[in-house]
């Protein structure tokens, strides 16, 4: 199995998982921060492997290519089926996990990605803002309850979430509001699979080419 994945992006959620399940696979960094978006090892265009030129995106055994962070998150999760992150298919819980997964994809990420972009009008980034503030009081409400979105277990829409609340720092949303969540992060961010996955992408940073986020500088991306 083949990851194609970029250092802080939703493709760190399935790497995450990759790692907590300990499955042999690789990874192969993507550079999406340039146009068109490259391999960072021999600077082939990543259309040939993904024509969505998004990643996360997986290349099965088979040869076959899987996309869409939440349908990987569910594949990779599923190749070891007595693992407590995604429970058994056709369970009311894992129809649970999979509405967490859309909610995260579609409400959550997909409201943070505009806030990116170096043309998007402030007045536009605003309403999305004020979107994603509705959003993640819903969540910030839940996790008052419980520690993981669908409860006590932590699952790979956790993981998925994790990653998007990571964004924090580089696109001024700030999580003080949501103590819950920044307890959620910090619960997330003390598993071993995050530390090992921290350590194995602080290298790729130096080879791709970076956006620059206001106030924050290469070192607190590394952390
Ligand atoms: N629909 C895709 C979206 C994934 C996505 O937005 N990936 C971002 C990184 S977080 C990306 O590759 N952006 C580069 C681009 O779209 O050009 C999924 O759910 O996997």
């Amino acid at each position: 199995m083949i990851l194609y994945a970029s250092p802080l992006a939703c493709s760190g959620a399935a790497h995450m998982i990759l790692l907590e399940l300990g499955l042999p696979h690789e990874i192969e960094f993507v550079d999406i921060y340039v146009q068109p978006h490259v391999l960072i090892d021999d600077g082939s265009l990543f259309t040939d492997v993904n024509p969505k030129n998004s990643v996360p995106a997986l290349r099965l055994d088979s040869g076959e290519l899987l996309t869409e962070v939440g349908v990987i998150l569910q594949y990779i999760a599923d190749l070891k089926p007595d693992s407590s992150l995604l429970p058994k298919a056709g369970s009311l819980a894992r129809y649970r996990v999979m509405e967490w997964l859309s909610y995260v994809g579609s409400d959550v990420h997909k409201t943070i990605g505009p806030l990116f972009h170096p043309h998007m009008p402030e007045a536009a980034k605003e309403i999305h803002r004020q979107n994603l503030h509705r959003r993640l009081t819903c969540i910030e409400q839940l996790l008052v309850h419980q520690p993981y979105v669908t409860g006590d277990a932590f699952t790979v829409a956790d993981a998925y979430l994790f990653v998007m609340i990571g964004w924090e720092p580089y696109f001024k949303f700030d999580l003080t509001p949501y103590p819950n969540l920044a307890k959620f992060h910090g619960r997330v961010a003390s598993r071993p699979s995050y530390m090992r996955f921290r350590q194995i992408i602080a290298p790729v940073f130096e080879r791709v080419k970076l956006p620059i986020f206001p106030n924050v500088g290469l070192e607190a991306m590394r952390r």
